[in-house]
């Protein structure tokens, strides 16, 4: 709806009107008209901005600016709604993004293989635990919210979330990992409620809207961190992240964070789920290796498609985040990787979150390739993509995609005309 556009001399007759109140209704002492002289009140009116009539959408839930059009995109080529009104992987617009939490509305949303978004009844809704337990347990929504809760900042990312040399910009490559406050009862005091027996090692979490989608986790994950949350930036979660009620899995990788969460079953062997065929490998200590997210940051402003419109001084920023700790330390390299200095972070970094990091840097006008990397609090480095393939013992090529979990470092090439684009290839 396009904003009403108010007369000045309707405004002018408001003011009036306000300023008239407050001449006569004495002491006023919290009100802005009663502290503004008349003529400060002429000045804004001069500005003649068009204003946003209120109605009942602005009163109840707000909305953001017309001027503010930033989106989610589908992912990887398919297109979000498919033909048959399937939804896929939605990237969140990192390069729109400030400090380190993503609005609800802007959260990347995945679904593994290609679903509409369950609309669940939370006063139906139920969560079971049973297994190897002592006491199974069906819980409602309003038995869960009766426990202790916690609220943490946590990012969630998918496993396909990674640098390649084909992807023009941040939300293209980086895309499909947000961070949010999540809010809900730890699974740890719901699995003492059901008392676990003792040889209780791993747990299988399934959501509502298909079987398929069961992934098996260590229990003394589910003993660390794990969140059973309802809650996402002080409010219900959305639908597309899982209302009425998810798992938050703090640093596994995103397929694990399973929404929708309506059954945990508690038992004594990894059980190979449609999810998991890609983290089975030959032994459980491999397999439970591989579930975490390492050390791994992106520079999201200069980024891939914007332009720096002269040379001079700009803020380089971006998110880092670890899926096994809190970031220590965010290094900056403009030249390359020959040389890294260290960049500010923006709070205090918070375990399996992202943080926000910045550096100042006086562009010279000369052709750059701009790289971040992220230390985290055990001491690892992000590794750039020819040391991976060295690991793996593959030879180097820009095409080289490492497997899942890639955590490489992304660069991004400024050109003299001051053009962003991808700078792997
Ligand atoms: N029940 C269920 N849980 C799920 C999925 C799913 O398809 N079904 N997708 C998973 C995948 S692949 C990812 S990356 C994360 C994404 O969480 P988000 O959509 O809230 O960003 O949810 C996971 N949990
Ligand atoms: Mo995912």
């Amino acid at each position: 709806m396009a904003p009403k556009r108010t007369s000045r001399r309707e405004l002018l007759k408001r003011g009036a009107a306000a300023m008239g109140a407050a001449a006569t209704v004495a002491p006023i002492t919290n009100s802005a008209f009663a502290q503004t002289p008349a003529g400060k009140l002429a000045t804004y009116a001069e500005n003649e901005a068009p204003m946003i009539a209120t109605d009942d959408d602005l009163v109840a839930y707000g909305t953001r600016s017309h001027y503010v059009t930033s989106k989610r995109i589908p992912t990887n080529g398919r297109p979000s709604p498919d033909d048959f009104g399937l939804g896929f992987h939605i990237a969140t617009p990192l390069q729109d993004s400030y400090g380190t939490i993503q609005a609800s509305s802007l959260h990347y949303a995945a679904t593994t293989k290609g679903a509409f978004t369950p609309d669940i009844d939370p006063a139906t809704h139920t969560l079971m635990i049973n297994g190897l337990v002592d006491k199974p347990r069906v819980f409602t929504m309003a038995d869960l919210k009766r426990f202790p809760s916690v609220s943490r900042f946590h990012f969630i990312e998918c496993s396909g979330n990674s640098a390649s040399a084909a992807n023009r910009t941040v939300q293209e490559s980086h895309g499909l990992t947000s961070n949010a406050e999540w809010t809900g009862v730890l699974l740890s005091t719901l699995l003492k409620e059901c008392g676990l027996k003792k040889n209780a090692t791993w747990f299988v979490a399934e959501g509502a809207e298909e079987i398929k989608g069961a992934s098996t986790m260590p229990i003394n994950k589910a003993m660390r961190d794990t969140i059973v949350a309802y809650g996402m930036n002080g409010e219900p979660l959305r639908p597309q992240q899982g209302f009425p009620v998810r798992l938050i899995v703090p640093g596994f990788e995103g397929i694990f964070n399973t929404k929708w969460l309506r059954h945990i079953k508690v038992v004594d062997q990894y059980q190979l789920n449609m999810n998991d065929y890609g983290h089975l490998q030959r032994t459980e200590i491999a397999a439970a290796m591989i579930f975490e997210i390492g050390p791994k940051s992106v520079i999201t402003f200069p980024s891939g498609g914007q332009k720096l419109p002269e040379r001079g001084w700009y803020e380089i920023t971006g998110l880092a985040w670890s899926g096994q700790g809190a970031v220590r330390k965010v290094e900056i390299s403009t030249d390359n990787g020959k040389t890294w200095h260290v960049a500010q972070l923006k709070g205090t970094p918070q375990p399996m979150a992202h943080v926000r990091f910045g550096y100042m840097w006086n562009w010279d006008g000369g052709e750059h390739v701009i790289l971040s990397r992220t230390i985290d609090a055990i001491g690892q480095v992000q590794p750039t993509r020819e040391e991976v393939a060295k690991i793996l013992g593959v030879a180097y090529t820009p095409q080289f995609r490492p497997p899942q979990n890639n955590n490489t470092i992304m660069k991004w090439k400024i050109a003299r005309d001051g053009n962003v684009t991808n700078g792997l290839a």
